[in-house]
Order: structure tokens, then sequence, then C-alpha cells
């Protein structure tokens, strides 16, 4: 297996020392032009990207300014499309040369490089191979094992980049068929927002708008790394910090972004200016410990309203909230060496910040992963909450709540109908329509699919995109469970891991990626997404496609559906390839709230905002107020850590988009070359007698009876005590399928209790 290792030597300085942005940025979009050699003209796609009437970048969900930058692109946005845009091609003649039994010994890396699929093709058991196929035979052969499967032991799995008009298809598709199991990749990402938010504020999106940014006073970040996950969100920062803003961030790891950054497009930055600090307060908390620190900031932000008076906004609390009584007394009874314990911070660091915060007109919460992926990652959510209502930081000018969303249209598609919950979607409004029965029992969660993997009660994988079998927790213990299917169709523009798993039968099939033209019988079209602040945004593509036998996501779903379905006259397939208008229409009049004009508002400049209840302070919650939370415990992890053991993190690169592995440098981590390391502070590896280099193998703490283990490199790294940090996709077999947040059952990737041997 080759996998760069012998290419690429770990740097010497595990600490990289400048900026975020700044010419390293650029060297780093340099060195994927260079390695990649995309298509001619890849340079004036990139120059399109996220302006009004050229392409939605398909890598974070970031928003796209009504005034975007000369080139409104990032490192990490330029990497995503370039590797779209490569000259490689995986078509028949690669697979001819190559068994599955094979291609499964290959890395990640290796196999998105064999570069884009062209053919649509099917797995030839016999030979362990793909074939090409024809489109027309694939639909009908998919199409015929659908009918004889039951609906509901049938999955359709979207990954967050398919377009609104897709999944609402896709959703439609499903429910026309007879289930709802519609698991995303949110699921294994914000779904805790979707329904911890939810729960407590009635919205299960962020309330902020672009404007809020050039308003508030101050930021709190936790657990999001916006250097390398949502780049362009840098530019809004270093403007806040120009006008005065203060930033504070809750993390455990300095992450280079978070602390300094040099705007690539500003010439006297690149040359002589200092670049822009960031956070004016880091502090290094351990992993779960947010409940701690944030019950900490509550807990002072209720003294100074005890000792002084005039901190709390009272009339907001009294007019929009509950459960302020009772969460003020479990905060008060609360110890501070518990606060500091559990936290890892201590006392006089965080009374800095809630004195800060105490003293600041407006204030943004934000958040991502480091928060979502815990067994009380709900918890987590609903103390960020708590200490924005006691100063009524949500609803005004300047504040609110800001999850920073991970896929570049994963918060529009549950917008638009991709949810296991049947309450979720205007259930009437789609029988009026069609004349559908749409299923009313709830569909299954990433964690259910795999549960009915393993014990085989699904029977029929429908992936929209995504790598779901390499991104799940427990991966490895899955892998030979998808055999059990069957089927299996994927549908997908470069080859991954899930491509070779196959079912009894398999199909791979090729579509265009968002930067292409989508060409119909009535022309170009335009799909639209919703970014991570709620604003829907037209994206045209204007590249000759890969491959001339690829085709549209939307045509991919109306063949596979028109294949599947009883005809229906309601149900016009076709008509909806041939004209995307046709379906936003349709998205119209199922929520004509949110969408109103649809077709009219596609080139906004800054996109059209969807509207939000609680930013208008109505709380669509269970008490019809917005809602204070006890919190019942103080760590958001599983519970003690047992003897010896370790909370593992799982990280991604600079260099990965997902378990998309573009190369081998975590840039702004100071770390490069082979990724199977596992990071530890040099104390951590002096007590337990290990050296650095050492490979060591890692192991779940949970005692759940299975043996998962992962062989891993040691390498020091400035971590809390009793924290390891590891890359995803690489340390997933070591995630319990078990361990998931309690409320919405996102996989708590970033709370995993470990032992490491020698
Ligand atoms: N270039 C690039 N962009 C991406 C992606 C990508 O892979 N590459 N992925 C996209 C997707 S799908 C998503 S969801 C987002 C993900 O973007 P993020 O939300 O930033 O997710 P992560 O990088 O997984 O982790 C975020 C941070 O959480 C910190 N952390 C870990 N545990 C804790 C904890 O217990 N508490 C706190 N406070 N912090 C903690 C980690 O140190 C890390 O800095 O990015 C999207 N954008
Ligand atoms: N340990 C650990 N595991 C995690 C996470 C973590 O932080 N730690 N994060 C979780 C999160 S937040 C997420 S979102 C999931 C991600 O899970 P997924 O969304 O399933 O994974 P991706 O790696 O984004 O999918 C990459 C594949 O998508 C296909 N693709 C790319 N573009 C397109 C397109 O335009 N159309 C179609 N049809 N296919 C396309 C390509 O074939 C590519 O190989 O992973 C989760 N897993
Ligand atoms: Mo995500």
């Amino acid at each position: 297996m080759k996998d760069g290792r012998e290419a690429r030597q770990r740097s010497d300085t595990p600490h990289y020392e400048h900026p975020s942005g700044g010419w390293g940025s650029l060297r780093g979009i340099a060195s994927v032009l260079a390695d990649e050699r995309p298509t001619p003209g890849a340079l004036r796609t990139l120059a399109r990207q996220n302006k009004p009437g050229g392409h939605m970048c398909t890598s974070c969900a970031w928003t796209k300014p009504a005034q975007p930058h000369l080139a409104e692109f990032c490192e990490n946005g330029a990497k995503a499309t370039i590797w779209d845009l490569t000259a490689a091609r995986c078509g028949p003649d690669f697979f001819a040369a190559h068994t599955l039994a094979e291609l499964r010994g290959w890395s990640d890396h290796e196999l998105e490089r064999a570069g884009r699929l062209t053919h649509p093709m099917r797995y030839d058991a016999g030979s362990d191979r793909y074939v090409p196929c024809a489109w027309e035979d694939a639909f009908r052969e998919i199409g015929a094992i659908l009918k004889r499967t039951d609906p509901k032991a049938t999955v359709f799995y979207t990954s967050g980049r398919a377009s609104l008009e897709t999944s609402y298809l896709i959703a439609l598709f499903a429910r026309a068929f007879g289930h709802i199991n519609l698991p995303d990749s949110s699921n294994m990402c914000h779904e805790t927002t979707s329904v911890g938010l939810k729960k407590v504020t009635g919205s299960p999106v962020g309330t902020c708008v672009h404007e809020d940014f050039s308003h508030c006073d101050l930021m709190l970040f936790f657990g999001q790394n916006t250097g390398t996950n949502s780049p362009r969100f840098l530019h809004d920062l270093q403007k806040a910090k120009k006008r005065g803003c203060r930033i504070v961030t809750f993390n455990p790891i300095r992450e280079r972004g978070l602390v300094e950054f040099t705007n690539p497009q500003n010439p006297a930055e690149m040359t002589v200016a200092p670049p822009t600090p960031i956070s004016d307060i880091y502090l290094q908390l351990r992993p779960g410990g947010d409940v701690a620190a944030l019950s900490g900031l509550i807990k002072r932000v209720l003294e100074l309203e005890a000792e002084k008076g005039g901190v709390l906004d009272r009339v907001f609390i009294a007019a929009h909230t509950t459960g302020f009584e009772e969460m003020r007394a479990r905060i008060a009874a609360l110890s501070w060496d518990d606060i500091e314990r559990e936290s890892g911070l201590r006392r006089r660091e965080l009374e800095e910040v809630a004195e800060l915060y105490a003293r600041s007109r407006r204030v943004i919460g934000l958040y991502g992963m480091g928060l979502t992926q815990h067994v009380k990652g709900w918890l987590n959510i609903a103390m960020l909450v708590n200490l924005l209502l006691l100063r009524g930081n949500i609803g005004r000018k300047g504040t609110g709540i800001s999850p920073v969303r991970g896929h570049s249209n994963v918060q529009g598609q549950r917008t638009v109908g991709i949810t296991e919950k049947p309450e979720l979607v205007p259930n009437d409004r789609l029988r009026d329509l069609f004349g559908i029965e749409p299923p009313m029992e709830e569909g299954m969660t990433t964690v259910k699919v795999v549960e009915g993997v393993l014990d085989g009660t699904v029977k029929a994988f429908v992936a929209f995109g995504g790598n779901f079998a390499r991104a799940i927790p427990d991966n490895r213990r899955a892998e030979p469970a998808w055999a059990g299917l069957d089927l299996n169709v994927q549908i997908a523009t470069k080859l991954n891991r899930s491509h070779l798993l196959p079912g009894r039968a398999t199909w791979l099939l090729p579509c265009l990626v968002r930067a292409e033209e989508d060409r119909q019988a009535t022309g170009p079209q335009v799909v639209t997404i919703e970014d991570s602040l709620s604003c829907i945004h037209g994206s045209l593509g204007k590249r000759r496609p890969a491959s001339e036998h690829l085709r549209s996501e939307v045509a991919i779903v109306c063949g596979l559906a028109k294949a599947t379905l009883e005809p229906n006259p309601r149900l016009r397939w076709d008509e909806w390839t041939g004209d995307y208008g046709l379906i936003r229409d349709l998205i119209e009049r199922t929520y004509p709230d949110q969408f109103r004009d649809f077709n009219a508002r596609l080139f906004v400049p800054g996109g059209f905002h969807k509207g939000n209840a609680a930013r208008e302070r109505r709380w669509e919650t269970e008490s019809g107020r917005a809602e204070f939370t006890a919190p019942d415990t103080l760590s958001a992890l599983p519970g003690p850590l047992p003897e010896e053991a370790l909370t593992l993190i799982t990280l991604r690169s600079n260099d990965q988009f997902n378990t998309t592995v573009y190369g081998f440098r975590d840039r702004l981590r100071g770390l490069s070359g082979p990724r199977d390391i596992v990071l530890l502070n040099p104390e951590e590896i002096a007590r337990r007698g290990l050296r650095e280099g050492q490979s060591v193998r890692v192991e779940c703490a949970t005692g759940d009876g299975e043996d998962r283990a992962v062989e891993l490199r040691v390498t020091a790294y400035d971590l809390p005590d009793g924290c390891a940090a590891a890359y995803y996709p690489e340390a997933n077999p070591l995630i319990p399928l078990g361990l998931y947040d309690e409320l919405s059952h996102t996989p708590a990737y970033k709370g995993v209790p470990v032992r490491i041997r020698a």
C-alpha cells in the first residue's frame, strides 16, 4: 500500500508558528494545483465561485456575502474545486485493471486520486470488478429490485452536498415509495443542533444573519475550527477584530486560525503588516468540559448580578423564557472545585470571561463539532443558550447563536424534507400535491441504519453521495456486514471505500459536480443551496462535464424513482428533469413561507433569508418560550474515565474534506506526513513511559466486550492532560456505535474513552 509515507516526512516542528491565511494558504492552493493538474481554465472557474450567477463552492457552508471579495474562495474551497476538476479519470479501464479486493487495500487518498468517475458501472461478482453498463439498464434493474424490497428495509442516504432540488426529490421519492429512512450526513454532525437547539429555542438552525457579525462586541467560540473548516469566515472575524469586537475561544487545541490571521487577499498584510490576532482569550479546556466551563461562566454572571445588579436582562427573562429559577438554583449549588476539575480550567480564567460577557452588549455564541459530537451534546448547546438568554442575547441585532454548519447544503437538505422524523414535513401538503400517503412512523438515523446493516434488517441502501461506510463509528466492525445487502447503489463523483463493499447487487453511478454545466431539455439548469446562516443561493455550473456519460443528481433520482414507483400522473419525473424551475415551484408550494418567489430570487446578492422564528423572539418550543436548562451533570462525556484511560477526540486535518484526503500536510497544526498518529502532550507521553514516534496500540475503553484497536504512532502535541487526538476517519474503528448524543443520536466522535498500550 502506497500512502505518500515515503514521499513526505513529518516536519520537525509540530507547532506551526505562522498565522493562518497568508502565504501558507497560497502555497497550499499552489500545491494542489501542481499535484492535481486540473483541466485548463480551473482558475477562471474559481473566480466565479460563491458569487451571484456563479457556482457555490462544495466545501463548507459558510455564507456567501452580498459583496463578495475579488476571489471569494479560500485555500480549502480552492482545493475542493480543483479536486473536482482534476484531469484524472477513473473509468472502465481503471476498473478492468483492479479487483475490489485489491482496491480495498488502497488508502482513502489513493482511491479518490484515481480521478473522476466517468461511466455507470455494475458490480460483477464473478470477476470481482465493476463493469460498464447502460444508464437505462441500471435504472430498470435497480427499480426491479426496489419493487421487491420492503420499503421499510430500504435506506436513502444523503451527504450534505446535493442541491435543494435533488434533496426535495429524494425525500419525495422515499415517501412515495413508503419509507423515511433518510439518514443524512447531518445525523453524524449537527443533528444535535436540529434536536437540541430546537428543544430550547424552537429553531433547529442558528439565529444569526451576516450583518450580526458587524455589530456584535463579543464572540464566544466553542469547538469550531474556523481556519480549516470555514476559512472564509476568518475575513468576518478579522473585520470584527479591527472594529474592536472581542473573541474568546474554548478548544482543547490551540487552532491557528483562531489565534491569528493574515488575509491572503490583502497585499499590504501579505508583505509588511502584522497578522491580526483573533482570540483575545484562548482557553484549552478538557474535551467534554464545556458543560462545566459554561456552568462556571453562568455562575459568575449570577454572582455579579447578586453583587451589583443590572447584569441580567430581567425584562427579557420574564417575558420570553421559562426555567430560570431552577437553572439558577442548580448552578448556584455547584462548587468551583468541581467546575475546575471537569473543565480543566481555572476559576479565575472563567471569571474573567464571565466579566467580559457581562460588560458586552451584543454577544454571539458559535460552535461546531466540539459541542455536537458528545454523549451530552444537546446539553452543551443548551448551556450555551442558557448563557446567551441571561442577557437577552438572542433575537437582537448583533446577537444570537450560530452553529457553523458542515457540508455546503446540509442545512438545506433538512429544510426540504430529508428527515427521518415525520412531524418535520408538511405531510398534508404532500398528500394534496402528489396524492401520496407519506409514512408517519419514524425512520432510521445513521446509528439505526448501521445497526440494521449489522443485524441484516436493512436490505437496500442507496447513497446520494458521501462515504457512509467510512464516516460512521465502528466502521471496521460494520464492513463485512455490507455484503449482506440485497442492493447497494452509490451515486458519486470519485471512488471511495463505501463503493468497495458490494451487496448482492451493486451499482456505482457517476454524477456531475456543481461547477459543471448541467444541460437538460430546457437548457442549462440552476440548482440551489442553503448556507449556514439560512440564506438560499442559486448555483450555475459552466464547466464542460468530466465525461459525456455523467448525469445530474436530479436526473439520477428521477430515473430511479420512475423505474421504481407505480405510474402517478402527478409525479412528473421526466418534466422535472427537463426543467428544475418546476421543482422549485413545488418546493415553494410545499414550504410557502420560506421559499416565496423562489424562482425570481435565485441570484439575489448574499442570497435570500428563509426566516427564523427565534430570531424574531417567537419560540416554537413545547412551552412556547425560550427554555433555560438545569444541568444534571458537569461533563458531556459518557461517565468517569476508566482507570488509565484518556479521552480521544477525532480531528480533521487542513488537507482533507471529511473522508476526502487531499494530502498529508496539516499545515495550521504544523503536522505533516502519515496520518496514522496519536497526539498526546509530552507529560502524558512521559507518564506512560512512551516515546515520540513509537508505534502503540490505541484501544477503546468502553468495556462493552468488543475489541476495538488501531495502531498509531505517538506524536507530542500541546493538548490538555487526559486528552488524546487522532485523525478521522483513520480512528473510526475505535468509536463504538453505541456512543452517541442522548437526544439526537449524533455519534460522540469527540469523546471516546481509550487506553494506550506500548
Ligand atoms: N476544509 C474542510 N472544511 C470542512 C470540512 C473538512 O473536513 N475540511 N468538513 C465540513 C463538515 S461536514 C463539518 S461538520 C465542519 C466541521 O467543522 P468543525 O465543527 O470545526 O469540526 P472539527 O474539525 O471536527 O472539530 C472542531 C474543533 O472541536 C475541537 N474540540 C474537540 N473536542 C472538543 C470539546 O469537547 N470541546 C470543545 N470546546 N472543543 C472541542 C477540536 O479541537 C476542533 O478544533 O467543517 C466543514 N468544512
Ligand atoms: N471520527 C469522526 N467521524 C466523523 C466525523 C468526525 O468529526 N470524527 N465527522 C462526521 C461528519 S460531521 C460528517 S458530515 C460525516 C461525513 O460523511 P459523508 O458526507 O458521507 O462523507 P464525505 O467524505 O463528505 O463524502 C465524500 C464522497 O462524496 C462523493 N461526492 C463528492 N461530491 C459529490 C457530489 O457533488 N455528488 C455526489 N453524489 N457525490 C459526491 C465523493 O465520491 C466522495 O468520495 O462524517 C462524520 N464522521
Ligand atoms: Mo459534517
